[in-house]
């Protein structure tokens, strides 16, 4: 995993269109505090004005050990309920912007390090990544979007498990329970990461768009509303200058096939 290149809370960089955000506290296993989430907010928004999709990655070796429970403690009850607001409100801008996220998790994945890993649409572990929820040790509780997201990600079930037993789950278990599409080895996370993030990249902006954006609002009504929206949705997608350029050049051989597994050229 890249070190951390200074001393801002979170690095911003960029690789062609896509924005590497790093969580850069790795004295503190990148724990989450305020001020952390207002930078991380910042390179969110910056993200979204100047590139395609972007990369969550944590600069040592932990994504991230969640809430910063010293600062937590010190809070008020009201200021504790604004604060969590707060992370929904930033976290709901990587789930719902208007470009792809990926996290690269390596380390503690931990509370709200598990929380803003599932408002990220695709993860990807590295060998030494674990993940848990240790707010039952801790006598809180999820505060920023777990139990709607992570709970939607692995199901109540197994999130409910993960809380009430404290239990730590490796990358490839919790890739058997799906909270993460790809598992690399070490040192590999930031590489593949961004590599995936590229690749979404390349795709029609309004079809990312959709996808971000219909999906888990199409998840959240019933059937007969859901496939209303879902033909809404594709006709809006097909009328885009985007959409005419790409379905021209696949019907005059311009444009890639769709390729079997390990047939890639
Ligand atoms: C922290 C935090 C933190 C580390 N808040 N300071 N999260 C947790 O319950 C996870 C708590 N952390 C750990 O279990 C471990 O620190 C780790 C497994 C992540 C890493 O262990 P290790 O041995 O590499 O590091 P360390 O020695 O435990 O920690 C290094 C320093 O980071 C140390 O501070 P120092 O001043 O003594 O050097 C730790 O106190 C500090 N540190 N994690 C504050 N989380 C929106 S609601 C979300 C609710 C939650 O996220 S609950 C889960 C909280």
């Amino acid at each position: 995993m890249a070190e951390a290149d200074d001393d801002r809370l979170v690095t911003y960089r960029t690789q062609d269109n896509v924005a590497l955000i790093g969580l850069n506290r790795p004295a503190k296993r990148n724990a989450i505090s305020d001020r952390f989430v207002e930078a991380i907010n910042d390179a969110v928004q910056r993200a979204q004005a100047e590139c395609r999709a972007a990369v969550i990655h944590g600069h040592g070796p932990h994504f991230c050990a969640g809430l910063d429970l010293s600062e937590h403690s010190e809070k008020p009850l009201f200021e504790a309920v604004k604060g969590s607001r707060r992370w929904h409100a930033v976290f709901d801008h990587i789930e719902r912007g208007t470009i792809p996220f990926v996290s690269a998790l390596s380390g503690a994945t931990v509370g709200g390090g598990f929380e803003l890993a599932a408002a990220t649409h695709i993860r990807v572990a590295d060998m030494t990544a674990f993940f848990a929820l240790p707010e039952g040790q801790r006598g809180i509780f999820v505060g920023g979007g777990g139990s709607v997201r992570i709970s939607r990600l692995i199901g109540p079930a197994r999130m409910g498990d993960m809380m009430l037993t404290g239990r730590v789950l490796s990358a490839a278990q919790m890739e058997q329970w799906g909270g993460v599409s790809y598992v690399v080895e070490e040192g590999q996370v930031l590489e593949r990461a961004t590599a995936v993030a590229a690749r979404m990249a390349e795709n029609a902006e309004f079809t990312n768009y959709a996808i971000i954006n219909a999906l888990p609002r199409i998840a959240d009504m019933s059937s007969e509303d859901g496939l209303f929206a879902e033909s809404m949705v594709a006709t809006l997608a097909t009328m885009t200058d985007d959409a005419k350029d790409r379905l021209r050049a696949f019907l005059e051989k311009r444009a890639a096939k769709v390729t079997p597994p390990g047939q890639e050229g």
